[in-house]
């Protein structure tokens, strides 16, 4: 039984569904620099675990204003004066929403713009695909502000960047930005316009594809990351059995086999 999900229940997201089964969900506190309090935590921990069966094809996830994501709400964590206890469990709140981004099967691609620092780089780094403009910077500033990561910094940044880059990151608070932070894989893609155009025109073509392969693609990838080369080329066996056999797939294969498809070809 499929899910809705209902735009107008969201307060701190604005959430715009499309008719081609793209979704936007944009961050929607410019005025703090959309930092992530525990409200917007929440609403993407309940917008990225119904999207899987809610039909939602691909997800632009973009910030309003000029910044993508200034990260944690630090004026919240200031006034809230939290236990230990009480911050482990936000962070697995942030690990909740973050990991049904990154493993929920739906092709999540973002838009960055501005600042991309701290918990906005976590989130950022739970997409699928970045894209990244001209203003966008990427830093983790927790080493000056007395902090550490919390919402998976050290496994995705890491695995973006490299171990010695990012503990550079966080001891330093170093600034990446333009090509630089492309070449790092911040971002597999840099525009000198707007990055949210750049990320909609891909998440069109994403939704294009089938959406069992699409599922495949963002849950299997990562979780087979978790595994053993031994079982990771086993499940891999697994979950092709089942994508590759999908019915709907039949009339591309014909379409490939009558050569009305298209063909792979370097750009001219
Ligand atoms: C905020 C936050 C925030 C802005 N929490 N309120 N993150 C950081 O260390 C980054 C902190 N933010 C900044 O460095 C700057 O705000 C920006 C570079 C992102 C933007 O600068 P700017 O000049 O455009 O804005 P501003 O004047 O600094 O801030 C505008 C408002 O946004 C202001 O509120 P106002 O009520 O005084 O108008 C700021 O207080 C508010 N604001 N950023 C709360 N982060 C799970 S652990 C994760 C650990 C981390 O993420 S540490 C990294 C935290």
């Amino acid at each position: 039984m499929p899910l809705t999900i209902d735009p107008d229940s969201f307060r701190n997201l604005k959430i715009e569904p499309r008719e081609d089964g793209i979704w936007i969900v944009t961050l929607n506190r410019p005025q703090k620099r959309n930092a992530l309090d525990l409200e917007t935590i929440e609403e993407l921990v309940r917008f990225f675990s119904d999207a899987p069966r809610a039909g939602v094809g691909a997800v632009v996830l973009a910030g309003a204003g000029d910044h993508f994501c200034a990260g944690l709400d630090l004026i919240e964590h200031h006034d809230a004066d939290r236990s230990p206890a009480d911050f482990m469990h936000v962070c697995l709140r942030w690990h909740e929403a973050f990991n049904k981004m990154e493993y929920g099967g739906v092709p999540v691609i973002a838009a960055l713009q501005g600042a991309v620092v701290g918990g906005g780089l976590e989130l950022a780094s739970s997409a699928h695909v970045r894209v990244m403009d001209p203003s966008t910077y990427f830093a983790l500033p927790e080493g000056q502000r007395g902090l550490f990561t919390g919402g998976g910094a050290t496994i995705r940044v890491t695995d973006l960047v490299g171990k010695s880059r990012m503990i550079d990151m966080m001891l330093t608070g170093r600034v990446y930005q333009g090509q630089e932070a492309h070449d790092l894989g911040l971002a597999q893609y840099i525009v000198e316009g707007s990055s949210y155009d750049k990320a909609l025109e891909l998440a069109e073509r994403v939704a294009q594809n089938l959406p069992l392969s699409n599922f495949a693609i963002c849950s299997a990838v990562s979780h087979m990351q978790n595994m053993s080369a031994l079982d990771a080329a086993y499940a891999e066996a697994v979950v092709a059995g089942v994508v590759n056999t999908q019915p709907e797939a039949r009339a591309r294969l014909a379409a490939f086999a009558d050569k009305s498809a298209a063909r792979v070809r370097p750009k001219s």
